[in-house]
């Protein structure tokens, strides 16, 4: 693979793997803004970021399970009503570093950044899709098709050199209020090079997985799509399965995100030299289920108080209130006494009451994926 045109990237960046490039920002670049700054915003790729640079002869094609196939150029995606929504993505790998530290998982090292909002723009893909003659809210065509496959232009060694790919079923796709975009602006700019220019979807709600980057193809098909990352990998295991007796087929692709926060201001091994600090992190749900309550302990676990949360500034923060973002994290803080040793918790409760699980082993699996378990650092008082 080739990998000497690569763009240029934020120097702050830890760099999880080079080649391909994975990095995610330091923790505390998540929590100075509601809304994350594009190079600060972590990059997962599978291999070499493409370049698209004749953007003239640039065209995505709907085709498959449809009366007719249509190209689509840049202009005519750009033609339909243009949405801008607020949506956090979040790899499914976030934290997988913690889950190999209590047994060795396979897949990139993640701290507690892979994750971050950004304000998408594009046309919605329930749009794009009535333009190839299929209603909204369809559950099956009349040729079958029960399953939209997103096919981009990427070269993955998983894909044995072929192009990165995953499907949602029709119904997701072609739903209005699911918000799936084929977004072509990230924060009010021109998607970049590695997040996906000049075209990607965004599934809001869903793991980063299944919005694919540098769209190629949008195809309409009777079976989820049977590419390595939605067949053999992103799927959730219990912990008695190792490699040796692993049947994938026993298990469906990983889609909606679990309940999940994480700590910001704290590293995992933390000093204060002060009596008070404020706790600050970000809490987030899938399906649009918004954040009901984060609590933060100080005394690892025994007592608990709850943390304050904000979306924008000047509006109060309520869970499943039409003035906050349904697909989007909430940013939280609390101020605390430090104690003189010991371990730091949070936990979020999502608007169904999911609650995030105490210990890592409870849901270890061979992938690493869904680390969701409590988020623990240790503080230290120093005198
Ligand atoms: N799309 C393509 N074409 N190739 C990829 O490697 N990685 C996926 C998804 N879409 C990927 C892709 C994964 S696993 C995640 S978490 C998100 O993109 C990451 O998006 P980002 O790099 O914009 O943060
Ligand atoms: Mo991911």
């Amino acid at each position: 693979s080739d990998y000497s045109q690569e763009p240029p990237r934020h120097p702050s960046l830890k760099i999880n793997s080079k080649e391909p490039f994975n990095s995610e920002p330091p923790r505390s670049a998540l929590v100075s803004s509601y809304v994350t700054p594009v190079d600060m915003f972590y990059k997962r790729n599978h291999g070499p970021i493409p370049i698209v640079d004749d953007i003239e002869s640039y065209r995505v094609s709907i085709t498959g399970l449809l009366p007719k196939s249509i190209m689509l150029s840049m202009d005519d995606i750009k033609k339909l009503p243009k949405y801008n929504v607020t949506a956090t993505l979040q790899c499914a790998g976030n934290r997988r570093t913690a889950m190999s530290k209590k047994r060795t998982v396979k897949g990139v090292g993640w701290d507690v950044s892979a994750i971050g909002n950004a304000i998408w723009g594009g046309a919605k893909l329930a749009d794009v899709i009535e333009l190839a003659g299929i209603c909204k809210n369809t559950t099956s065509t009349s040729l079958g098709g029960k399953h939209v496959e997103f096919v981009s232009v990427d070269m993955c060694k998983e894909e044995n050199g072929g192009p990165y790919k995953a499907s949602i079923p029709l119904r997701h796709a072609t739903n209005p209020e699911a918000d799936v975009l084929l977004a072509y602006e990230m924060n009010g700019e021109i998607l970049n090079r590695d997040h996906g220019y000049p075209l990607r979807g965004i599934v809001p709600g869903i793991i980063g997985a299944r919005s694919v980057k540098w769209l190629d193809s949008i195809n309409i098909i009777a079976e989820e799509c049977q590419g390595f990352f939605m067949q053999r990998d992103y799927k959730m295991f219990p912990p008695s399965v190792d490699w040796d007796n692993i049947i994938w087929s026993t298990r469906r692709p990983q889609m909606d995100f679990p309940v999940q926060c994480a700590i910001c201001s704290l590293e995992d091994e933390a000093i204060a030299s002060q009596d008070k600090i404020k706790i600050s992190g970000y809490a987030a749900s899938g399906g649009g289920r918004g954040i009901e309550r984060v609590d933060i302990s100080v005394d690892g676990g025994k007592t608990w108080l709850e943390a304050s949360r904000h979306q924008k500034r000047d509006a109060p923060y309520i869970a499943d209130d039409i003035n906050s973002d349904k697909w989007a994290w909430v940013l939280f803080e609390a101020q605390v006494d430090v104690p003189k040793n010991a371990e730091i918790i949070a936990k979020a409760v999502d608007t169904a009451a999911n609650v995030q699980p105490e210990t890592v082993e409870e849901i270890w699996n061979l992938r690493g994926i869904l680390n969701t378990s409590w988020h623990r650092v240790h503080l230290r008082h120093m005198l």
